[in-house]
């Protein structure tokens, strides 16, 4: 399967590590769109929220557990996360991410 992130995750493609455990990873953004712009994906190709089934659930749990330990990490406390699912909301990798997007007040509208 050709999935950009699979290949981060691999190693095959750089990127710059935020956070890695057995079941996801976490990398900056290589276009960040505020101070601070990080991805947390699933190690499991999961092709986005969409697709989220009682079998695959457990690892969006861990993902949630995780970025609170980003966010102290990285010094923030407010944050906006983000998942982008299919062609309207404008998702280019078809693997499950979650923006955490931090470091300047955002936008009061979402869309
Ligand atoms: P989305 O539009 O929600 O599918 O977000 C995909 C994000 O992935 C977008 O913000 C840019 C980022 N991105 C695309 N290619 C790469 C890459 O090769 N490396 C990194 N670090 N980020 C990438």
């Amino acid at each position: 399967m050709d999935c950009l992130f699979c290949s981060i995750i691999k190693g095959d493609i750089p990127s710059t590590k935020v956070y890695e455990d057995e079941f996801c990873l976490a990398f900056r953004d290589i276009a960040p769109q505020a101070p601070v712009h990080i991805l947390i994906i699933p190690k499991a190709h999961i092709a986005s929220a969409n697709e989220i089934t009682a079998e695959n659930s457990a690892v969006v749990a861990h993902i949630f557990e995780v970025i609170p330990k980003i966010a102290e990490k990285e010094g923030f406390s407010s944050y906006r996360l983000i998942s982008n699912i299919g062609e309207d909301a404008c998702q280019s990798v078809k693997h499950l991410h979650f923006h955490i997007l931090a470091g300047r007040k955002m936008a009061e509208q979402m869309a």
